[in-house]
């Protein structure tokens, strides 16, 4: 069988990637549509060697399609999907609008594609801060169980969209100039906020909107998202979960410091490396003698997630540090969205 692919979001920092990524893919493909809204209808773009007229979203865009990549946004997807899927087609969501229905798997193809299984007619792609730390954590829980995870996250400008990262390279260039840089930040650290801080040269340590239980709705999604994807329940306490969010003036790939306590405490850090590097998706980069470690520049554009520094809390047994990088606009969407549909297909599940 071969499918027809609407790519909804088509011309964003994410959609760029997916027409990318599904051109990479083993889907076999029959015709690809690419949609996004009125303001960028008539825009070419290519996939393979075809040029494609990107369109504007409307319920009937979905006619004959199977499957749906879409990240246009949560508001967006709320809108379409229910409409692609009552015309037959299949949708992997890579934004926040499904993830915590309980008819909706949350899927990290390297973790848990069982849960593929049980769709209707939507999956959801986990927030990329949440995918990255996942892909280097399961391997651990499978071989020595998790007790708990403490996370502090260092995020690209890129996660909040294309324009984000022109309005950090804006800034960046304002402070360089001796300009004010505050007039230009009228994107982050989260659009919908009432006021808009620089990110060039400074950390935010906001993203998405703060609530009222103190957290921000980025930690909020790394907590439960983690759970649901690792234990299927996303309020399991069997693993213990507490993170912290920061944004950084780098445009593309997200950096985390993890804090992991193991239920087996005989685990070394030689043997916690051993299960990162033995698992798919996941590059070891921890030779401390030759100051090999993952980063930002040398992640982009890899579908990998990196890890590295691991070492253990000398002052408490059976607990680690560790280190993770990984595109965010590949593992922790484009790319994740694509295997996922790789895997549909594999799994005769369209
Ligand atoms: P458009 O180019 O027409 O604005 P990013 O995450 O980089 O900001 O990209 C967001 C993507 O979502 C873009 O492709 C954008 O298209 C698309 N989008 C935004 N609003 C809508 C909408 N109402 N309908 C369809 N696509 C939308
Ligand atoms: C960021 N992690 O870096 C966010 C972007 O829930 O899919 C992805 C938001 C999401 O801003």
């Amino acid at each position: 069988k071969e499918y027809n692919v609407a790519i909804l979001g088509a011309t964003g920092a994410v959609g760029r990637r997916m027409i990318e990524q599904l051109a990479q893919s083993t889907i076999p493909v029959k015709s690809v549509k690419l949609l996004a809204s009125s303001r960028s209808a008539g825009t070419v773009l290519k996939f393979r060697d075809q040029e494609l007229t990107v369109e504007e979203t409307t319920p009937e865009s979905f006619d004959g399609i199977d499957l749906v990549l879409s990240s246009a946004g949560g508001g967006v997807s709320k809108k379409f999907l229910p409409e692609a899927v009552k015309r037959g087609a299949v949708c992997v969501d890579n934004t926040s609008a499904f993830r915590m229905d309980e008819d909706v798997p949350l899927v990290v193809p390297e973790v848990n594609p069982e849960a593929l299984k049980n769709h209707h007619g939507i999956i959801a792609n986990p927030n990329c801060s949440t995918i990255q730390m996942v892909m280097a954590l399961e391997p651990v829980r499978r071989k020595f169980g998790l007790k708990q995870i403490i996370v502090s996250t260092y995020q690209a400008a890129s996660g909040a969209g294309q324009a984000a990262i022109e309005e950090l390279k804006r800034e960046t260039q304002d402070y360089l100039d001796g300009k004010d840089m505050q007039n230009g930040a009228k994107i982050l650290p989260t659009k919908g906020d009432k006021k808009h801080y620089p990110l060039a040269f400074n950390l935010l340590p906001q993203i998405d909107v703060l609530e009222d239980n103190g957290y921000s709705h980025e930690e909020w999604k790394m907590i439960h998202e983690t759970k649901k994807i690792m234990l299927n329940d996303m309020n399991s306490q069997d693993i213990k979960v507490t993170a912290t969010c920061v944004r950084v003036p780098v445009p593309i790939a997200h950096g985390e410091s993890v804090y992991f306590t193991v239920e087996d405490e005989a685990a070394t850090a030689q043997d916690i490396m051993n299960a990162i590097a033995d698992f798919p998706g996941v590059v070891l980069q921890d030779d401390i003698k030759n100051q090999i470690y993952p980063q930002p520049i040398t992640a982009e554009g890899s579908r990998d997630t990196f890890v590295g520094r691991i070492r253990p809390d000398y002052e408490n047994k059976g607990a680690f540090n560790m280190w993770v990088v990984a595109d965010n606009l590949l593992k922790g969407a484009a790319w994740n969205t694509v295997e996922n549909a790789e895997y549909l297909v594999k799994m005769n599940l369209v």
